[in-house]
């Protein structure tokens, strides 16, 4: 093959690939906890399949594509966001159904972090005399799993911990006289828009009982995009001091999560009456606070795989002092907010996390930061 085929084919891969890709951000919330993973079938320069999995529909993404393509998957290219399964898991290996269904080529973004699968499904479908590119758009297949393979690998969620504030790096401005009735916003609608669309690609939502009070926010997923489990909302509240009519507590749905440290039975048990689940778990080590540590493993055993942080000082401070944080997405809004502002941590160490990756965006009028601080 000459070089210039050899790129025309690359730049025609990365195209389906990034088709392949918008797939798989469709089961976003639908997929969990497993994979999101779209595919596209495609057939000379004709799409003849494509389709993305569903936890609830059991199918992976490949199945739903040939099932699709049928009799025209023959001698087709499958374009997959995650390499496909060898195993027997909920359904039968995907590629035997590749290889059964005549697929002549298989372009996979990255590999299956599962261990189970990990490099077996590729080097099946090789065996099978199916030719085997993987690695196309590996960066942006990887990020839209980093949850999924923290989880499989650890049993722990991925982190983000994300936050909103002035240029001079305030969160809100001096402490209110009389409490707030509803989060002060400092960044703009197009910043707030993101941070919906990244509770909508999480599981969970952790806050802290301060900014619970303070701010009294509904931290709900109001994208109106379809999801198999609603959005768990974790307050960490080692005395049961959130108020019964907060909007957290009036508009639960089984989708609330207290963790305390101190029983308190006749606060749990109003509560509880009201709909929002209380457990105790561990204080953090020399205070009676809940150990952020603990709550984040605790979400890990009940399937989470994706957890965001959208805390105050106090949280954040112990995010970075116990190295919770895999990964930082900062709105700052072109405003300072001076002295009296809350700042951004309420540590007095100096921390200098190591950024693995980082890039930086306009979001309208502010700017966005997102940096990996760990791989999954
Ligand atoms: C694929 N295509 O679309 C997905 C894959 O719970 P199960 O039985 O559906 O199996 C889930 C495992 O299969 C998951 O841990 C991951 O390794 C793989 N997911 N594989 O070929 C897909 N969702
Ligand atoms: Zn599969």
């Amino acid at each position: 093959m000459t070089e210039k085929n050899f790129s025309a084919k690359s730049a025609a891969d990365s195209e389906w690939m990034s088709r392949a890709l918008s797939m798989a951000r469709r089961a976003s919330a639908l997929a969990t906890p497993n994979p999101t993973v779209g595919c596209v079938i495609v057939q000379g320069s004709r799409v003849v399949g494509e389709g993305f999995h569903e936890y609830d529909k059991l199918d992976h993404a490949e199945i739903v594509a040939l099932k699709e393509a049928g009799g025209e998957a023959q001698g087709a290219t499958a374009y997959v966001t995650l390499e496909p399964c060898s195993h027997q898991g909920r359904t039968p290996p995907c590629v035997d159904v590749l290889i059964a269904a005549g697929i002549r080529r298989v372009v996979a973004a990255t590999a299956d972090p599962n261990p189970v699968v990990n490099g077996n499904g590729l080097a099946k479908l090789r065996s099978a005399g199916i030719e085997v590119a993987v690695g196309v758009r590996q960066t942006e297949a990887r990020d839209l799993n980093d949850g999924f393979a923290r989880h499989i690998r650890s049993g722990l969620p991925f982190v983000t911990l994300k936050s909103a504030m002035s240029l001079d790096g305030r969160i809100a401005p001096a402490p209110a006289k009389v409490a707030r009735t509803a989060p002060f916003y400092i960044t703009s609608a197009e910043s707030l828009e993101t941070v919906q669309q990244m509770r909508h690609d999480s599981d969970a939502v952790i806050t802290g009982i301060n900014t619970a009070l303070e701010d009294n926010p509904l931290l709900t997923d109001r994208t109106r995009l379809p999801r198999r489990r609603p959005l768990l909302r974790v307050v960490l509240d080692s005395a049961l001091r959130l108020r019964l009519d907060s909007k957290l507590v009036r508009s639960v749905k089984d989708d609330v999560l207290v963790f305390c440290t101190t029983p308190i039975p006749e606060r749990q048990r109003a509560l509880e009456a009201l709909g929002i689940r209380v457990e105790r778990i561990d204080a953090s080590i020399g205070n009676p606070r809940v150990s952020l540590k603990r709550a984040i493993e605790r979400l890990g055993e009940m399937k989470m795989t994706r957890v965001m942080i959208e805390a105050g000082s106090q949280i954040n401070n112990s995010a970075f002092a116990t190295q919770a944080v895999d990964k930082l997405t900062l709105f700052y809004a072109p405003i300072l907010l001076g002295a009296r502002g809350i700042p951004f941590s309420s540590g007095t160490e100096q921390l200098a996390p190591v950024m693995l990756r980082t890039a930086i965006d306009q979001s309208g009028p502010d700017f966005r930061l997102d940096a990996y601080l760990r791989d999954p």
